[in-house]
């Protein structure tokens, strides 16, 4: 049962409706509106990974949160645009007397250059779940300080025995989702059903086609279409997919990862390979536009909270994690941005309409694969995701 009423009183004023995300663009609206409503040491959007924010934080009455490498009232978090409501940060904020600057990105391989660039001042990234081996290869993540986190039980049994992951030493969940096709119905019709319609759009859907900016959806989701396996590696089989979709290019509007919602909403994209709660934000502001998993199967992901070897903040790190772990935390982040929830003491705090909607929460025997990576594959995949966007 989730805890409710007098028991956890500050958490209490987690539930109330959710307001909006805080995306690419709107970052700094929101950081202006935290500023303003005087939330505890918040001094704005400062960029973690540039090293302009190791000033000292303000001193605060209590004593500093165990764990931490820099004596600092501060949390770094690096997340995916798109991925928040605009409470849950200050919120958090208030109860800790923490500081948080939030800086987003749009793409695994992004993410992945930033970290493999040097050392950065973030205390939280949230690479997807099949980047996870990549990150312990090559040393970029360190164990969590589980001793911080007893929320840990809330977390439904399919994320904590994982096989990137098992019992949640270096990650814990922050949300999970499917790839699939956001479309507009009056402009691509009712019956989009297929990876046919943007791996081989017609005509009259040209420039309003969009294609993910990630080497994982794109090289997989293209596999799925030509009947391959998603986990191939094959000369051939990627030979293949290149073609196809350099093929299509002149009929692509481009690819991204964090322009669609927008463009989606504003009808200026037709027909948009994407995740499903990022289409479900465009439905949002859009009735016309509707997500599918296409026929052929897709890819399911979860995207995973760790801390960067070395991070600053450790100690805070795991504060927060704990603090997402709880349910209404959850709820209020899920409710949001339309993804699936891995605490399900979340659900009954959910909309029944998210719960029972089978494009956030697919029956089991919908086609979806979790991708691996492991072996030459993202080598493989980036070549020949390069020489498609070239
Ligand atoms: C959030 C997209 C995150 C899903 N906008 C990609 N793993």
């Amino acid at each position: 049962m989730v805890r409710a009423g007098k028991e956890d009183p500050e958490l209490n004023m987690l539930v109330g409706p959710p307001d909006r995300p805080v995306g690419r663009r709107s970052f700094l609206q929101v950081a202006g509106m935290l500023a303003a409503a005087g939330v505890a040491g918040y001094v704005g959007g400062t960029v973690a990974g540039t090293g302009d924010d190791d000033r000292p934080a303000t001193p605060a009455a209590g004593p500093l949160t165990v764990g931490n490498r820099r004596d600092e009232r501060v949390l770094n978090i690096y997340n995916w645009s798109d991925y928040i409501d605009d409470r849950t940060i200050p919120l958090f904020q208030a109860l800790t007397n923490l500081r948080v600057n939030y800086d987003v990105y749009s793409s695994n391989e992004d993410l992945l250059a930033r970290m493999r660039s040097g050392p950065t001042d973030y205390d939280i990234i949230v690479p997807t779940n099949n980047f996870i081996p990549t990150y312990m290869k090559l040393d970029l993540i360190e164990p969590l300080r589980q001793d911080l986190m007893p929320n840990l039980t809330n977390l439904d049994k399919e994320f904590v025995e994982t096989d990137y992951d098992p019992g949640n030493r270096y990650t814990v969940p922050w949300q999970w989702g499917t790839t699939g096709i956001g479309f507009n119905r009056k402009r691509a019709g009712d019956e989009v059903d297929s990876w046919a319609a943007v791996f081989e759009p017609s005509s009259a859907m040209g420039g309003h086609v969009t294609l993910l900016r990630e080497v994982t959806d794109l090289i997989g989701c293209a596999l799925i279409y030509l009947g391959r396996s998603p986990n191939s590696i094959d000369d051939a089989d990627l030979a293949d997919v290149v073609k196809l979709v350099r093929s299509i290019k002149p009929k692509l509007k481009g690819f991204t990862t964090d322009t669609y919602i927008d463009e989606l909403a504003a009808s200026e994209t037709w027909l948009a390979q994407g995740w499903s709660g990022d289409v479900f934000q465009a439905q949002d502001q859009n009735e016309d536009v509707s997500y599918v998993i296409p026929k052929e199967g897709s890819l399911r992901f979860v995207d995973v909270m760790a801390v960067p070897k070395g991070a600053p903040h450790p100690g805070n790190a795991a504060r927060f994690m704990n603090y997402v772990l709880h349910p209404k935390v959850q709820a209020r982040i899920s409710s949001y941005v339309s993804y699936g929830t891995p605490v399900s003491l979340a659900k009954p705090l959910l909309p029944p309409d998210q719960t029972k909607d089978p494009a956030i929460y697919p029956p089991a025997d919908t086609k979806l694969s979790i991708l691996t990576l492991t072996g030459q594959k993202l080598q493989k995949w980036q070549a020949a995701y390069d020489e498609i966007v070239k």
